[in-house]
């Protein structure tokens, strides 16, 4: 990780950003290294379990991770390019939350393992299989990259009710702000 780290603005619900779908990370080079940095203090400060690009306005198709929990030693994970080759058909069902919705949560029902080829922070080509909390988050990251986020699996009705939610408190912050 680099020395000079920044912690960027996110995105929030209902900016139209978040429903952009990234495209490739083409090279590896600093530049993208220093975009996976500046994501991971980010995630760290929030804090979150993982982040996507488009969640702090860059359009491409790289995420990081790090489900270790309070007191274990970091694992800080990056993923570049991922693409999910295979999914369980056993589900399982975590609460979820979004650093774009803060303070949201909802039981989201996924595949409980999945098998992602990647390309690491080195360019070099992975497959990693997941489950459990990583196999959700993963999923949950991937979504970000198609503009799709975990409310879009909820009924109609309460998605609607917090786009509204979320929709009123930026008008508001927007008002404050004049
Ligand atoms: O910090 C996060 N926690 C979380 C919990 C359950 C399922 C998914 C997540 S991801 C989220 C951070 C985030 O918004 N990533 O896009
Ligand atoms: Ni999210």
């Amino acid at each position: 990780m680099g020395i000079d780290m920044t912690i960027k603005p996110l995105i929030i619900l209902p900016d139209p950003v978040l429903r952009q779908v990234s495209t490739p990370v083409e090279t590896i080079d600093a530049d993208i290294r220093r975009l996976a940095d500046d994501m991971l203090e980010t995630m760290y400060d929030a804090p979150g379990i993982g982040l996507a690009a488009i969640q702090i306005g860059v359009p491409k198709r790289l995420l990081v991770l790090d489900v270790t929990k309070e007191g274990e030693e970091k694992q800080p994970l990056v993923f570049i390019n991922p693409k999910v080759v295979h999914s369980s058909e056993e589900r399982s069902v975590y609460e979820e939350g979004c650093l774009s919705i803060p303070d949201y949560y909802a039981e989201v029902e996924r595949p409980a393992a999945i098998t992602v080829e990647y390309v690491d922070r080195e360019g070099k080509e992975q497959a990693v299989e997941a489950e459990g909390l990583l196999a959700t988050c993963l999923q949950h990251e991937i979504d970000h990259l198609n503009g799709v986020l975990f409310i879009d699996y909820i009924s109609k009705l309460k998605r609607d009710m917090v786009i509204r939610r979320f929709t009123k408190a930026a008008k508001t912050r927007g008002a404050k702000a004049i």
